[in-house]
């Protein structure tokens, strides 16, 4: 049973105007880095979060899918969400803890099968409607993605690189269909609908074919992407990987295969931090495929020692990748997605964290000396970059932040978590 509403023990109107913020503008405007303008490209630039954080990738069709492919979630953390309802309250609560406008990130296992269930291949509009009036009703744009995984048809590890017509028709269907529910997301909330193709196609041990599954591949992708569909409501993406639990020894879907198709096609690359070998970064290779593709997804993650998909903090490879969008001026051409997983601690406080971090991350990167290091740079003043790079880490940004939560009318850090816990208590504990 749903809390009828949840009550916020908690004033948010004690957030006390920030005294160290004027002094930190002026610190910044030392070195040149306009603090007004870099808190409103902060509220301007949305993050897409994903609902799979809130149920541990679980989904809607039955109550005991069993996540495969590859994707795991460990921890039992108890009170997650096991409807649709308590899926949007949580969404509501992490979102209310998280300042800005954001976008939801949605699976088509996550669809609203209340009129009865849809296989894959068969999922309508219909089954989705009443996320995009949520959606609606919070103000936001939503993304979407096919669920090529946790389905009988997927359990051999090969979906549209199967060997079996039949098998790869199934999924062409289902990812054709994905699209088209895209474009609806897209035109009914007026921003267009970024829809991510990942599939777990892969082997476990030495291929004797490397090449017949990405010859498959690329016929199974060329027919879902066939039908023509206005770039104004749908963004088409491709998602690679290195490696997975179960396709260890082969991916299809490559880092080189991806890269290539999505230029030939000029569609989206997805780069998802957890994707390539452990200590590759993602920031190095933005301004590579920006080159040549129109614009990106990213996937921010944070995988530790595999792609383990922990939840987002503020570490370096996070720095260094919205360094590179504001650097290379790559925030209009890219689209901000979180993927993580944890099962370990409390789900709504680790949507916070995550995307907390994330535009932690990219307010640094705004709030750093960007035009004066490019200059350093230009003169070959090298022991100046590195002096000022090092210099500008310690300037005030925790002030900016705060400063930021409260022109959102947003809990700070050190008192959003407070919420969590209210919740956890009223809601998350009686589940
Ligand atoms: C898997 C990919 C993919 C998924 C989600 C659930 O390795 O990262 O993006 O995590 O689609
Ligand atoms: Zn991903």
């Amino acid at each position: 049973m749903l809390e009828p509403s949840f009550h916020c023990p908690f004033d948010h109107n004690k957030f006390m105007p920030n005294s160290y913020f004027n002094d930190s503008v002026e610190r910044y405007a030392e070195i040149g880095v306009d603090v007004e303008a870099a808190l409103t490209t902060l509220a301007e630039v949305p993050i897409s979060m994903h609902c799979w954080q809130g149920d541990d990738v679980g989904g809607f069709e039955s109550s005991d899918t069993t996540l495969g492919s590859g994707l795991a979630v460990t921890g039992n953390y108890p009170g997650k969400a096991r409807t649709i309802d308590e899926l949007r309250q949580d969404l509501e609560t992490a979102m209310r803890l998280i300042p800005g406008q954001h976008r939801l990130n949605l699976h088509a296992i996550y669809g609203d099968f209340s009129s009865g269930k849809a296989d894959r291949n068969a999922i309508e509009l219909k089954h989705f409607q009443s996320w995009i009036d949520w959606c609606q009703a919070q103000g936001i744009g939503m993304d979407f993605n096919p669920s090529c995984f946790s389905h009988p048809k997927a359990d051999d590890g090969m979906t549209l690189a199967h060997s079996d017509a039949a098998i790869r028709d199934f999924w062409i269907e289902h990812c054709k269909r994905c699209r088209r529910i895209g474009a609806e997301f897209g035109q009914q909330l007026g921003s267009p609908c970024v829809t991510n193709i990942w599939i777990p196609d892969g082997m476990k041990d030495t291929p004797a074919d490397r090449t017949g599954p990405r010859q498959r591949l690329i016929e199974s992708l060329d027919a879902v992407l066939a039908e023509n569909i206005d770039r104004a409501h749908l963004l088409d993406a491709v998602e690679c990987k290195l490696f997975g639990i179960g396709s260890e020894s082969y991916v299809v879907g490559s880092h080189e295969f991806y890269l290539g198709y999505a230029i030939k096609n000029q569609i989206l690359l997805c780069l998802d931090a957890g994707h390539f070998h452990p200590t590759e970064g993602i920031a190095d290779k933005i301004s590579s495929v920006l080159q040549f593709v129109p614009e990106i997804l990213l996937h921010v993650s944070r995988g530790v020692r595999w792609d383990s998909d922990h939840v987002v903090v503020l570490d370096d490879p996070t720095k260094a990748i919205f360094q590179e969008l504001v650097r290379g001026d790559y925030l209009a051409r890219t689209h901000i997605g979180l993927d993580f997983f944890d099962a370990s601690i409390n789900r709504i406080a680790a949507w916070c964290i995550g995307t907390r971090a994330t535009q932690k991350a990219l307010l640094l990167a705004l709030l750093s000396p960007n035009d004066k290091l490019q200059q350093l740079e230009q003169a070959g003043d090298y022991s100046g970059r590195l002096a000022l790079m090092e210099d500008a880490r310690m300037l005030p940004a925790g002030a900016v932040w705060e400063e930021f939560c409260r022109r959102s009318d947003t809990a700070g850090d050190l008192q959003w978590l407070e919420e969590v816990r209210a919740y956890e208590a009223q809601v998350l504990a009686k589940r």
